[in-house]
């Protein structure tokens, strides 16, 4: 497809995409988290001294909490992603979520380990890097490579593109509070559909990859959680978040197009499918594709490099 034509399609299918208003007609949206009215929210650093999985409840020794409290040591409530995630001994970056007559508690919580974040950051400025040079051609049109990337994945793990080379892989972009049942939610319902089909159509060599289009949000936790909610299997499927950065420009290279307002996010779906080598070899517009037909158009026996594939 031609460049332009492309982003009058976008553009078209932007009109009916996740909305404000969107939202309002959507029959089955999922409700907001509650707001309470003296929440307040506050940045905390600290180290994790310890974590209670059953009472979901992490000790952390945190720096002085500017506006409300010095350092110290005391206990936090999170939610059971989180536990299950963070472990002792990890430097954490979080939000301090405070509620009257409430426990503490820590949401958004990060990893802050400074050769992980290195790690991001160096990918990050690689790409703001590639994706300025690039220019117009930016967007990767089926045949090209796909950029290299690191992002941190539901166990808060770094991961690299370079990971999934020998390896096809399935890739979409999401965010997990998407309110729109027919957008992000029916996507994910059909790229588990897809790993099933795979799978029963002997597809040994195949990857899913969701990366969250919306980071402030989507922590490692958030996304685990997202994952067991729906109970997928992640042996071969990986949710991927990271810096704002690399998320915007990595959509910029895959061709989706995401605007942020609160909350929301309007955005276009784009489901690809990539070769063993990097390239890729199919891509669907929309949400109006059949996870047969990307199942008939992955490679069936493992091929690793394989010459045909070039
Ligand atoms: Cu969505």
């Amino acid at each position: 497809m031609r460049i332009n034509t492309f982003f009058i399609v976008l553009g078209l299918l932007l009109v009916v995409s996740c909305s404000k208003q969107a939202s309002v007609q959507s029959p089955t949206p999922t409700k907001p988290p509650a707001q309470h009215n003296d929440e307040k929210h506050y940045p905390l650093v600290g180290e994790v001294l310890s974590v209670d999985i059953k009472t979901q409840t992490l000790k952390v020794r945190h720096q002085a909490v500017v506006g409300f409290m010095p350092a110290m040591t005391m206990e936090f409530a999170v939610s059971s992603s989180d536990a299950a995630l963070v472990h002792a001994g990890e430097h954490i970056k979080a939000e301090l979520v405070i509620i009257p007559d409430s426990p503490a508690r820590l949401e958004h919580i990060w990893p802050d380990d400074r050769q992980m974040t290195d790690i991001l950051n160096a990918s990050a400025s690689a790409l703001r890097e590639e994706t300025h040079d690039r220019g117009e051609t930016a967007y990767r049109e089926v045949g090209e490579v796909i950029p290299r990337f690191s992002l941190l994945n539901q166990e808060g793990q770094i991961v690299q593109s370079d990971h999934f080379r020998g390896k096809q892989v399935m890739l979409n972009f999401i965010y997990t509070r998407c309110p729109i049942a027919d957008m992000c939610p029916a996507a994910t319902l059909k790229m588990m559909t897809t790993q099933r089909l795979a799978e029963a159509s002997k597809v040994t060599n195949i990857e899913f990859i969701s990366i969250s289009l919306d980071p402030t949000n989507d922590t490692p936790g958030v996304l685990k959680e997202y994952a067991s909610a729906r109970g997928i299997n992640t042996h071969n499927y990986t949710f991927l978040t990271g810096p704002e950065g690399s998320i915007r420009d990595l959509l910029t290279q895959f061709g989706v197009i995401a605007e942020f307002s609160g909350d929301l996010v309007k955005h276009t779906l784009a489901t690809l499918l990539i070769n063993a080598n990097g390239k890729i070899i199919w891509r669907a517009d929309g949400s109006d594709w059949e996870p047969q037909d990307f199942v008939n158009r992955m490679h069936k026996e493992a091929p690793a490099n394989s010459p045909k594939q070039l």
